[in-house]
């Protein structure tokens, strides 16, 4: 298995000397690998294929955004060599390689100098991750939003993830129904809710933007002398969205007392503190590249995502766990239980 990642790895690197190759990462998605060369390391990902059906047209939405990221900073006199992802090419001048099973595999620099945090440790890291994607936001507020591929159709359709849900709780593949009955009943009396953010979205009243749809924490790297926001990773669900998405993401993310999957449900609070920090650097970032309607309805956002990855969390396990990677026993029902506090929360704080 190592040995065949190995000689992928060596399409990426010109003299093809590879001194070791180790998973990396917390991904639920991909398998992701670090390379080391003599005197370089770079960062190997095998796209999932069951996730996303084209990743010919995931590397061309990266390529595009990171190309845009690189020529706005030159712009503002910013170096953008540790500040925007760049893909480095296979030898023969591809964006990806594909290998004899089919799969997809493509490569990246790897950032020195930086830390990624699974948790908001302090406030300051928290606020930084904000800025970062507001100024993902405006920094492509002017990208040809159309030109994008939806790399998975309806990513952020929660109307539809509704469907999809009720349809997992009424078929029970996995006959596990039975062991989370309050929590079926939870999400299926929130049906109104999916519809709030594509509901103003259909109406015209909420712009479309280019979006990265996974913007936890630990999807920014952060700079281990200064402690300043660096560079934005994982571009692959980079897709047409609404701005309140990209906010609620972040927050039930990191918002939060807890982890993800925390399964002590006492140690889960909504952060009020961490939701106003969070929404002032977001705002920052964005530089009033935002309407006042989106500015309004960020709030929404939080609760309408939260509600969705509880959506998301729940129906895999009832399907069996087949999309989410799990490590353990009612991982994906954890993940669940963790969501629903949250949003529990949430709809008492903004009402
Ligand atoms: C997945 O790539 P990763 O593990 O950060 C998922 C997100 C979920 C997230 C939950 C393509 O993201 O949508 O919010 O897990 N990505 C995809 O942690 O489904
Ligand atoms: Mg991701």
């Amino acid at each position: 298995m190592v040995m065949r990642t190995e000689q992928i790895a060596r399409l990426f690197v010109p003299d093809g000397h590879i001194l070791s190759c180790e998973p990396y990462g917390n991904g639920h998605i991909n398998d992701t690998y670090k390379v080391c060369t003599k005197d370089d390391a770079f960062i190997l990902q095998k796209i999932n294929r069951h996730v996303f059906a084209r990743p010919d047209q995931v590397m061309e939405n990266l390529v595009g955004v990171t190309e845009w990221i690189k020529k706005k900073m030159e712009a503002d006199g910013i170096d953008p060599a540790r500040r925007v992802l760049h893909v480095i090419r296979t030898v023969d001048g591809a964006a990806f390689a594909v290998d004899e099973g089919g799969e997809y595999w493509r490569a990246c620099r790897l950032v020195t100098g930086a830390v990624c945090y699974e948790r908001p440790e302090t406030e300051d890291v928290f606020y930084e991750s904000a800025v970062a994607f507001g100024n993902f936001q405006r920094l492509l507020s002017d990208y040809p939003v159309q030109d994008l591929h939806e790399t998975i159709p309806g990513f952020h359709n929660t109307p539809m993830r509704f469907l999809q849900f009720k349809h997992a709780a009424e078929k029970d593949e996995a006959g596990r129904a039975q062991s989370a009955r309050a929590e079926i009943l939870f999400l299926l009396e929130r049906e109104q809710l999916s519809k709030r953010l594509a509901g103003a979205a259909q109406k015209g009243l909420l712009p479309l933007r280019v979006t990265h749809n996974d913007t936890k924490l630990n999807n920014v790297l952060m700079d281990a002398q200064t402690g300043k926001w660096l560079c934005v990773l994982d571009l692959d669900t980079v897709m047409p969205g609404l701005s309140a998405t990209d906010f609620g993401d972040a927050i039930r993310f990191g918002a939060s007392t807890g982890a993800e999957d925390e399964p002590d449900l006492d140690k889960v609070h909504f952060d009020t503190h961490l939701y106003e920090i969070y929404r002032k650097g977001y705002l920052e970032g964005c530089g009033g590249s935002l309407t006042d309607l989106e500015v309004s309805m960020l709030s929404d956002g939080a609760m309408v995502i939260t509600y969705e990855q509880a959506l998301r969390f729940l129906g895999d396990y009832l399907n069996g766990d087949v999309y989410y990677k799990t490590a353990r026993e009612n991982h994906n029902l954890d993940r669940a239980r963790t969501q629903i506090r949250l949003l529990e929360e949430m709809e008492k704080h903004f009402s």
